[in-house]
């Protein structure tokens, strides 16, 4: 890695200014996870249902063979830095012993109807310095408050207290926009402000996740995909969880928006969010996931990639077995930064008018396949177009990519072609640049 360029920048142009907003130390933190892992697992995983309605009996769930350390370790042997688990999807089955519903997995015939999957998934990460993390649907299809309005939001912010204060620390919490009809017809309005108010007491350090904020957003999507310009920005005044129709805001975000919210790029690694069978043979290849990965991580997202737990509590092979391509395609395209053997000349600028060019030179020649970009984002989003260019044998400078934001990080794929400089050229940016990476992987 190349992290010169903003000690380079700035002995060029002085103490610069912060931007925009810019991420609190928890969004920071958690932007450095790059890549997580999702799982569903619940009564749907024996119904075979995506969405169950709430009346599943809990005699159905019975992984035998349940092993949260084997999640942990194929996430871990993935690449993921952290786990967020299904702990209460739609129908309000909870796979922890809540003591405020009967609908849970005391009523299972699993370990005896003493198991608890929370208690074990957070220990196995814990165990491994693996994040843990927790969807709570708000949205519950078994609980009879639901949609009675602030009587079902305090039945709601009291699960998220037992579910926060219970398994020690939470990286990440979850929220599902999904507001469906509760049994009389009725909707629920729900109490954001409450729910944020309980995660912040509980969790301080954990990051929220829902459509709109207030530390994460939705990407706008469920193929994992990051919009090409990608501003981290929003303003949440603007939107709430479940907004519909905001799709591409969410995921380019709002370059004027006053509020710093990267976007979390949500997918599975199977047709469906739930294990089936039937779906064993469509798990997305190797080189599915490698594009997702560019095409999330490398535009400035967050991966959250979705791997069910399937009958018996494991993670089948055919998951694990792509998984593991997955992550050797990713180690052998960033085997070696050649970044850090450059000699780099920033030529920063007084204006932003002129566009600053960051040139890397090397002694003998190398052969670039991949380069990733960061910018220095505690002092804001910046850059809004910039090019990539290789110096040609025969003196003249040649285009490799040519791109618009870079934020938390841009990952650009490039012909390989061999060369001694390669130069970075910022062509528009809302105040000067600042990059603080660029590495350089042959
Ligand atoms: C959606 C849910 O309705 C799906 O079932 C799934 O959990 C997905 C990640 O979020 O909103």
């Amino acid at each position: 890695m190349a992290a010169f360029a903003l000690a380079g920048a700035l002995a060029a142009g002085g103490v610069d200014e912060v931007f925009g907003p810019v991420p609190s130390p928890r969004q920071l933190r958690w932007q450095a996870h790059e890549q997580c892992m999702f799982i569903h697992f619940g009564v749907n995983t024996f119904t075979g249902a995506e969405w169950g309605q709430g009346k599943e009996s809990p005699a159905i769930f019975d992984p035998k063979e349940l092993d949260c350390r084997q999640w942990v370790r194929v996430a871990r042997e993935a690449g993921f830095k952290g786990i967020v688990i299904t702990a209460k999807h739609h129908d309000g089955f909870c796979l922890w012993p809540s003591p405020l519903t009967e609908h849970s997995v005391k009523a299972a015939p699993w370990r005896g109807g003493s198991g608890d999957v929370l208690r074990e998934l957070s220990a196995a990460c814990r165990e491994a310095g693996m994040g843990f993390g927790v969807y709570l649907s708000p949205w519950d299809r078994n609980n009879p408050k639901y949609g009675t309005g602030a009587e079902y939001n305090d039945y709601f912010a009291a699960q998220l207290r037992d579910v926060l204060t219970n398994y020690g620390p939470v990286f990440e919490v979850w929220f599902d926009g999904a507001c469906g009809e509760g049994p009389d017809g009725h909707r629920q309005e729900y109490d954001w402000k409450k729910f944020v108010a309980v995660v912040r007491e509980c969790q301080p350090d954990a990051v929220i996740f829902s459509d709109a904020g207030p530390d994460i957003r939705w990407v706008g999507n469920e193929r994992g995909i990051g919009c090409e310009t990608n501003w981290c920005r929003l303003t949440l005044s603007d939107l709430f969880p479940g907004i519909a129709g905001r799709n591409d805001e969410l995921c380019h975000g709002q370059c004027d928006g006053v509020d710093w919210i990267q976007a979390e790029a949500d997918v599975s690694i199977r047709p469906g969010w739930f294990w089936r069978e039937s779906e064993s043979a469509q798990v997305k290849t190797p080189a599915e996931l490698v594009r997702i990965w560019i095409e999330s991580v490398g535009r400035g997202c967050n991966l959250l990639l979705n791997v069910p737990v399937d009958r018996r509590g494991l993670i089948g092979d055919a998951d694990i077995a792509s998984l593991r391509g997955f992550a050797s395609a990713i180690a052998a395209r960033t085997v070696r930064d050649v970044g850090s053997d450059a000699e780099v000349v920033v030529t920063a600028t007084e204006t932003i008018d002129t566009p600053s060019t960051t040139e890397l030179r090397w002694k003998a020649s190398v052969s670039p396949r991949l380069i990733r970009l960061e910018e220095f984002v505690q002092l804001g989003q910046r850059v809004e177009a910039f090019r990539l260019e290789s110096l040609a044998a025969d003196g003249s400078w040649r285009k490799l990519a040519h791109a618009t934001t870079i934020g938390v990080r841009r990952i650009l794929e490039v012909e390989p072609m061999p060369t001694r400089a390669i130069r970075i050229i910022v062509e528009k940016s809302r105040a000067r640049a600042r990059l603080s990476r660029v590495s350089v992987y042959e």
